[in-house]
């Protein structure tokens, strides 16, 4: 292919010229872009087939990671790092006059996903290719990824996005693989030698076609796959119209679903789910028996993992197949399946949890209703014999009840491990939410903190300070995360903390340099930084930041002279588009940001920032730049949080409550180097139980609370119109929900402790290098490690 770079130069000047059909000098950037993209694909392509041999022949336990989302931005710099012929490229295309880095900037980023729990699938793909773990990736592949958002006047616009417009380089269409997806009809039974089967007759076949991507292992040949699945026509049935037909398939892959944390409950995501499970189980299968001869061992050889419950239906899928396919009986087809299974929870908040109306199901799914019918009645007589007249529990914890199916409990009863993403989230389920199926099955359930990948979060996104920590500690770190706490030795060392100030000031000036072509707004990169981006939801609570920021606002009218540091807070959040109250909240912050940023009482010491759009590629370029890390959650509520990590990793200090994973990187750095405030877990769950929580007391009790709730609705607010006596009626009429006016006090103390560490820069770099030093374990190759040695039961993978 190519090994050098001259030997790159002519194969890309070949390529280029022969598919765009130009002569270089007229090539796009678009045309450059794609032809980079198929040449890298190519160089891969050897590894990637190999790999699959291997797995083939070496017959190893693979791992199949179900998911409905994987929000895997962009691929080109990934790839030429993990291959490590990104030098070679760049200087390559720098001898024809490209800029690497203007290529990367032509892809668009695949938002396959919401936020945490579709970055997280992603983050596992990259550590499990890294590790030399066969683990494979099954997902859809919608053709709009999440929505665009645009700001107009403060409000939020979205727009479809467009991933695919001009084609994707990395993805390979696999015809031949078509599987075919059963839907509505009506299942009929016979009965041969006393054994009843059942026929799926009348159905609405859809065809599922799917597109590979390979997924390229830092510093290594292995190349794993990520399958996505498309629908298309297969065949429609007489006298059904054919136009409708076609549109109903298409309909099937054609959004995300852009609701994070929120049971959706329609249709068409059911059969989103179906779809994905379906055409994934029957592969598997397929691929298992291709190597191997017996079913009853399947477990041995394969490990399914669902990506919280969407993926649950998997479960009935498998039992339907080797039931009525391949001819198993119930109780081995159960034994085989449970054993195969995995299954993580991604949160406790209760309208998140998945249920669906039986007479939506039955009529979509007809043979799996009958087996999850099925599964919940032998489920439920089991309970019966271990609890005999609990009816009040057996309730409780049937699959089936009141008319619905019951997701969370199909997944628990189906697998034989349930997980939490953070320690807290783990125990709240045990003791809480779940805590019927603990008393019932204690040993399926366990704890897998979350972890970023590092190789993206840091190596390649923040090069200024990847190439530091290289000077100072060499590279094993890329391969083996936790060695980054060599970097400690270097806190007492001067000339090092003054580097990474210097990096890190690099960094915020070209986010500065963003801010003001993309808001035209002028910051100080001398300011700190101070950011909160993540999905907009309430009980995230930007609201209590852009509030916090309209007090310092009244704090610098009331006293000019106020010693106040100069901050610049910035934001990046999507609302689900039918999420009225978190629209809201953004016209706020871009209410606020209109009155403070100018103001001349404020003397340009605060700055408000709305980053639109935000994405992985946006939070590649603003993580970087942080000295505050946001992660506001009211205790209790976040599951664990994975955008604390890549802040932690970057050296900037988190302000947080002990909810989720903050939890254990205060436990990693200790109290001296993070901003811990407000109630905690336990307190918020004891006060949303005995009611005795009254917003209503902080506003009449303090002066501060009062006055900019007042400003929400007496007109202080530009442009405020009615929008905001929906938030004041949330905070007040309806007792704060999210305890917010609560935790504002101690929220501002937090950040005056902030401040005036802030003033001592040798100190604060310390604080930061701690960070950084002890953000290997927040790596996902440790939570790699983990699941492989602790759920998959994969062998050889020594935990670091
Ligand atoms: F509701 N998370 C998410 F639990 O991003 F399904 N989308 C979701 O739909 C859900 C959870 C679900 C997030 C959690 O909110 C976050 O705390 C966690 O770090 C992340 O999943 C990865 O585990």
């Amino acid at each position: 292919m190519f090994s050098s770079q001259e030997e790159f130069k002519e194969a890309y000047l070949k390529k280029l010229e022969m598919t765009s059909g130009k002569a270089f000098p007229d090539t796009t950037l678009q045309d450059r872009y794609d032809t980079l993209g198929q040449l890298i694909r190519e160089y891969i392509s050897m590894n990637w087939i190999q790999t699959n041999e291997q797995y083939r022949y070496q017959k190893q336990k693979q791992v199949y990671y179900l998911s409905i989302e994987f929000l895997l931005g962009r691929l080109l710099r990934q790839n030429l790092m993990n291959l490590g012929i990104y030098e070679l490229v760049e200087e390559g295309l720098g001898d024809l006059g490209i800029d690497l880095k203007d290529m990367e900037d032509v892809e668009q980023d695949a938002a396959l996903g919401n936020g945490g729990l579709g970055r997280l699938a992603a983050c596992f793909l990259d550590s499990m290719a890294s590790m030399d773990l066969p683990g494979h990736g099954y997902g859809i592949r919608y053709k709009h990824g999440l929505f665009e958002q645009k700001i107009v006047n403060g409000y939020q616009m979205e727009l479809p996005e467009q991933w695919l417009r001009h084609g994707y380089v990395w993805e390979v269409r696999k015809p031949d693989l078509m599987m075919q997806i059963p839907f509505w009809g009506r299942i009929e039974s016979s009965e041969k030698d006393g054994v009843t089967s059942f026929r799926h007759v009348d159905a609405e076949i859809v065809a599922a076609v799917p597109y590979d991507l390979p997924v390229v292992g830092y510093g290594t040949t292995t190349v794993n796959t990520l399958r996505l699945w498309n629908a298309e026509p297969y065949a429609y049935k007489a006298g059904r119209d054919m136009m409708k037909y076609k549109r109903d398939t298409e309909a099937i892959t054609e959004f995300l679903y852009p609701d994070d944390t929120q049971d959706e409950g329609k249709v068409l995501r059911l059969k989103q789910q179906y779809f994905l499970v379906s055409a994934s189980i029957r592969t598997i299968l397929e691929s298992y028996l291709s190597r191997h001869g017996d079913l009853t061992n399947l477990h041995e050889h394969v490990a399914i993992h669902i990506n919280d419950t969407h993926p649950v239906l998997a479960i009935p899928e498998m039992m339907r197949v080797l039931i009525d396919e391949y001819g198993m009986d119930w109780d081995s087809a159960w034994g085989v399946t449970t054993k195969t299974f995995a299954y993580t929870n991604h949160t406790t908040l209760s309208e998140a949890l998945e249920r669906w109306l039986v007479r939506i199901f039955q009529p979509l799914l007809p043979r799996i209703y009958m087996i999850i019918d099925e599964i919940n009645e032998r489920f439920c007589r089991d309970l019966w014999d271990a609890y005999p007249g609990e009816w009040g529990r057996i309730e409780g914890m049937a699959i089936i009840a009141h008319g619905e199916v019951k997701m969370a409990h199909l997944a628990i009863a189906g697998s034989h491990s349930v997980n939490g993403v953070a320690k807290i989230h783990t125990n709240i389920l045990k003791e809480r939410e779940m805590n019927l199926f603990y008393q019932y099955f204690p040993g399926k359930f366990n704890s897998k903190t979350n972890g970023i990948t590092h190789r993206r979060w840091l190596l390649n996104s923040n090069p200024p300070l990847a190439s530091l920590i290289q000077s100072a500690i060499g590279d094993a770190w890329i391969k083996d995360p936790s060695r980054l706490s060599e970097l400690e030795s270097f806190t007492a060392d001067s000339a090092f903390l003054e580097n990474l100030h210097k990096a890190k000031q690099l960094n915020k000036k070209r986010l500065a340099d963003r801010i003001l072509q993309t808001n035209g707004i002028v910051v100080d990169p001398d300011s700190i930084f101070d950011i909160q981006i993540k999905r907009l939801h309430a009980y995230k609570r930007q609201l209590l930041n852009i509030l916090h920021i309209l007090h310092l606002f009244n704090r610098c009218q009331e006293n000019p002279d106020a010693d106040i540091p100069s901050r610049t807070f910035i934001f990046g959040a999507k609302a689900s588009p039918g999420y009225y109250y978190a629209k809201k909240i953004i016209k706020l912050i871009h209410s606020v940001a209109d009155l403070v940023n100018d103001h001349p009482a404020v003397k340009g010491r605060i700055k408000v920032v709305f980053l639109e759009n935000y994405r992985v590629s946006l939070a590649e370029e603003i993580i970087p730049a942080a000295d505050v890390s946001q992660q506001i959650s009211t205790a209790s509520k976040e599951a664990s949080g994975t955008g604390n990590m890549k802040f932690m990793m970057n050296g900037a200090l988190t302000l947080g409550t002990l909810d989720g994973a903050n939890i254990e990187i205060q436990e990693q750095v200790g109290d001296e180097n993070i901003f811990i405030f407000g109630l905690r877990a336990e307190e918020v769950m004891k006060q949303q139980q005995d009611g005795s929580y009254y917003s209503m007391e902080y506003y009449h009790h303090d002066e501060r609370i009062k006055k900019m709730l007042d400003q929400l609705i007496d007109g202080s607010l530009p442009d405020a119109g009615d929008h905001f006596e929906t938030i004041y009626d949330s905070l007040l009429a309806e007792n704060d929900e999210f305890f917010v006016l609560r935790d504002f006090d101690s929220y501002a103390k937090a950040h005056e402790r902030v401040a005036s560490a802030y003033r001592d820069q040798e100190s604060w770099l310390r604080m930061s290098l701690i960070n950084i030093a002890r953000s290997g374990y927040f790596s996902s190759d440790r939570t790699i490690a983990e699941y492989a040695r602790e759920i998959w039961r994969i062998g050889g993978v020594g935990l670091r």
